[in-house]
């Protein structure tokens, strides 16, 4: 095995002091000459180059002349030069190599897309380019001249020459490798200017293919809304003349940071209102945020190792998320931050992939950009920012940009600046970033009634199960926000931040007049499972009274999963919840958008990991029938109710893609998802046909494809946007993920045969793949065939790009807590992947793990 550990970190013995580097671009035969100036720092080290095989090595030199031969090594993953073939102080190296981006299938290095070529270098990607150290902490500033007669050239950093067959770029702000990019190809831009608040005035470009230009300008809205945004909240300004950004369809992940060159998949760029939903909207701005982020908390300040992921990625996380809340609804934003969490990253770390936010070792990095280096990251630092408060995290950033800029940095520099600006000990706080797992809390209220007044003593325990290598785990600090309502629903005690720093710990509330109702993590104050003895009616209470909207919205949540775990294990319940949702709907004064996240009954996984947590074993077919019982009857309950919401919350004028009139779509078809339960989806047919938007046509689609009358709809859709690939990867997701359960795979399969299902294009695999994945029952098949159909899929990809196989076989993660039957099929499909020939570093790591 080829693993890496933490604890091996040496930093590089070289200096490299700049880079120059010449692409001749040819689809098949590109040539690039690298020339790097160095210089040792220790005497006697040999220099190692990373440079992958597809490297044709054509020249080398060093300070003009060819070494020895003998000194020279190749191997499959790199290029060694001995010691004794170098000089004892500053020189140059000089290398050519050609390479062949039209046979670039895993989208990593230089790769050919729709006949634009464009980069992917992180995280080790620059390695298929040329040789060179590539590491984050080998920082340089670089010089790039680009051949080719496409018209548009483009690179990191500033212009510095742009003619007819050439462009030369120089970025002067020293960068890691894995923030190179380089772009070539026909295209057009839609510009802006921003002013910086020193005065510093900035060109930006959104480049797309011609004819998407009238879908990129909200992405360019988002673009200049996060620059004001970073220079008010955080202090931050961009730093060069020009900001690009490049749409392109084949792209593994999202987007991407580059300097001054963020490249995108087209997905979170382009958008309209006939094309993409309020979720592809608001999904874009924090997109486009996130990586114009990554500016200073990423490129300024880059990573030492990429054990260290999370300190760019966590806290850029956490800046796009502070982001979103300014920009939109705070409350809507952190319950779903927190869905997200619970559908992601718990379900990570209560499987056999559990690791923690830093990793201490791994194969292959690429397995590591996950729910929890990115999302419990973020998670860690909102818990930082509770402790030492506002200020004190505003000190501690403003120290870290200060101390650390132009650093390659670790989470010990991150977690020094807090101790440093704050005064506190950070040491078991720590904890957070090296254990894995997920903490169970667990809350018992004792009351004592006193002549003076009543004393309520809140009882915690914590304990986090073992995870891969870790079985012990030892206690956390974990910030709780407590709140206390009093019975006649008023607010008696605000949000107070208890600081759980042991196993088992009390806290006390004194000189209480009757007996409080407790509000416990408000604001999801820690990333923990809380469990506590709540009856039906305290929860209902909360949910009418709570005056902490997450916790609030928890407390009708959870009253929805304990009437969906009842219910899937054959036991009789939901009532409590029916009516104290029928209040809820009654209330016109209340948020649409919160009304709306009331509306949604939690998903079929999300059930499933409830029972799993619980001990118990899920059945994906009685939580599927349970869920659906449960939604008929919201709907037999309150018809008249959804009915007039449906009617009333049409979005009068042009639409736009706000927070508020998002939030009255997205109660209207929450509604709308309830009725059709009841009124044979003759509603969703109407909206279907007439909506002028893709949110409501989506939704629409959806209900009329449960119902089983999808057919229309889906060959009008496709007549329409048959050549929109965004749109047909929604029509490609939509029908496994929606299908009744048992026809789930054979849709998946008659939709694989088509031939626009371009399964090289990761959205577009993503899209069949993902839709089959998202459907529980229908993917966990009791007979395994969606285990079967996903297996052979993925093993195909994985001789084309393993990152995008790798991923996608995360569905497979929750594997143990299903049935022996099931557990027995997933196990087979799992071992026929591992024992496939000549399976991916990427994919072979995944399974080992999720079998081990
Ligand atoms: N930092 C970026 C990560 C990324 C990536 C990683 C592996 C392979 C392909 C990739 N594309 C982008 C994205 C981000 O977090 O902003
Ligand atoms: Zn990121």
């Amino acid at each position: 095995s080829n693993k890496q550990f933490l604890a091996d970190y040496r930093p590089w013995p070289f200096e490299l002091r700049q880079t120059a580097l010449e692409f001749d671009l040819a689809p098949s035969a590109t040539r690039v000459t690298a020339v790097l100036d160095l210089a040792p720092r220790e005497t006697a080290a040999d220099l190692v180059l990373d440079g992958g095989k597809g490297l044709q090595l054509l020249r080398l030199a060093i300070d003009g002349a060819a070494p020895d031969p003998a000194h020279v090594r190749r191997d499959e993953e790199t290029l060694t030069i001995a010691a004794a073939a170098l000089p004892q102080a500053a020189f140059r190296l000089e290398t050519e190599v050609e390479i062949d981006p039209s046979a670039n299938t895993a989208f990593e290095g230089l790769y050919l897309s729709g006949g634009m070529f464009c980069t992917q270098c992180e995280a080790e990607g620059f390695r298929h380019i040329t040789f060179y150290p590539d590491r984050p902490d080998v920082m340089t500033t670089f010089r790039v001249a680009i051949r080719s007669e496409l018209p548009v050239l483009l690179s990191n950093g500033n212009p510095v020459r742009q003619q007819p067959g050439l462009a030369e770029w120089h970025d002067p702000w020293p960068k890691p490798s894995y923030l190179f990019a380089l772009v070539a190809g026909d295209l057009v831009a839609i510009s802006d200017r921003f002013t910086t608040r020193s005065g510093r005035e900035v060109a930006l470009n959104v480049w797309v293919r011609p004819g998407d230009q009238d879908r990129a300008g909200f992405a360019l809205e988002s673009l200049v809304k996060s620059m004001r945004w970073d220079e008010d909240v955080y202090g931050r300004e961009y730093d060069l003349d020009v900001f690009n950004i490049v749409a392109v369809d084949d792209f593994n992940m999202g987007a991407m940071e580059n300097k001054g060159l963020n490249i995108f998949n087209s997905k979170l760029v382009l958008a309209s209102p006939e094309t993409a939903t309020d979720a592809d909207y608001e999904r874009i701005e924090s997109v486009i945020a996130h990586e114009y982020f990554h500016n200073w908390t990423g490129n300024r300040i880059t990573c030492r190792d990429w054990f260290q992921l999370c300190l760019k990625e966590g806290l850029t996380v956490f800046r796009d998320q502070q982001f979103t809340s300014d920009m939109r609804s705070a409350a809507v934003k952190r319950i779903s931050d927190v869905q997200a969490l619970r559908a992601r990253q718990f379900r990570e770390d209560q499987g056999p992939l559990a690791h923690p936010p830093r990793p201490d070792q791994y194969e292959e990095i690429n397995n590591f950009y996950t729910a929890t280096v990115y999302e419990k990251g973020a998670e860690v630092i909102g818990m930082l920012k509770t402790l030492v408060g506002d200020e004190g995290y505003r000190a501690a950033l403003d120290l870290y940009f200060d101390r650390h800029d132009g650093d390659a940095a670790t989470i010990e520099d991150w977690l020094k600046v807090f101790e440093d600006a704050t005064g506190r000990d950070l040491a078991q706080f720590k904890r957070w970033y090296t254990d894995a797992g997920t903490p169970r809390l667990t809350m018992r209220e004792d009351w004592v009634e006193e002549a003076e007044g009543g004393t309520l003593v809140l009882d915690f325990a914590q304990e986090t199960p073992p995870t891969p290598g870790q079985p012990v785990k030892p206690p956390r600090v974990i910030p709780i926000a407590v709140g206390l309502i009093g019975p006649n629903g008023d607010e008696i005690a605000p949000t107070r931040v208890l600081e759980m720093t042991d196993a088992r710990q009390g806290f006390r509330f004194e000189g209480l007049g009757a007996r409080p109702v407790v509000s416990a993590l408000r604001g999801f104050s820690a990333p923990v499972m809380l469990e506590r003895v709540i009856d039906d009616a305290t929860r209902a209470f909360l949910l009418a009274h709570d005056t902490d909207p997450f916790a609030r919205w928890e407390a009708g949540r959870d009253l929805a999963l304990s009437a969906l775990t009842g219910l899937a294990q054959g036991q009789a319940g939901g009532d409590g919840y029916v009516e104290a949702i029928g209040r809820l709907i009654a209330d016109e004064g209340a948020d649409p958008a919160f009304r709306a996240l009331c509306l949604n009954l939690p998903g079929e996984e999300e059930i499933a990991t409830r029972l799993a947590a619980q001990g118990v074993t899920p059945d994906p077919d009685a939580i599927h029938a349970a869920r659906g019982d449960l939604a008929r009857r919201l709907a037999e309950a309150h018809e008249a109710l959804l009915a007039g919401i449906y009617d009333r919350m049409v979005v009068p004028g042009d639409y736009s893609p706000d927070a508020a009139a998002a939030a009255r779509r997205a109660l209207r078809i929450a509604a709308l998802g309830l009725l059709s339960r009841i009124d044979g989806g003759d509603r969703a047919e109407v909206l279907f046909g007439t909506a002028g938007n893709m949110t409501e046509r989506m939704a629409a689609l959806t209900c009329l494809i449960r119902r089983g009358r999808g057919q229309t709809a889906l060959r009008i859709l496709e007549e329409q946007f048959g050549d929109n690939r965004l749109v047909m990867d929604k029509w490609f997701t939509i029908q496994p993920m929606v299908a009744p359960p048992a026809d789930a795979v054979e849709i998946a399969r008659r939709l694989a045969k088509r031939p626009d299902f371009e399964w090289q294009n990761p959205n577009r695999f993503r899209a069949l793949l993902g839709g089959l994945a998202g459907n529980h029952a229908g993917f966990h098949r009791a007979d395994g065939a969606g285990y079967d159909f996903t297996a052979d899929w993925l093993m195909r990809m994985d001789g084309a790009n393993p990152q995008i196989a790798a991923r996608m076989s995360t569905a497979f993660e929750t594997w143990p807590r299903y049935d022996a039957g099931r557990r027995e099929k997933a196990l087979a499909a799992l071992r026929r992947m591992a024992a496939m020939e000549g399976i991916s570093r990427n994919l072979r790591e995944m399974v080992s793990r999720m079998i081990a």
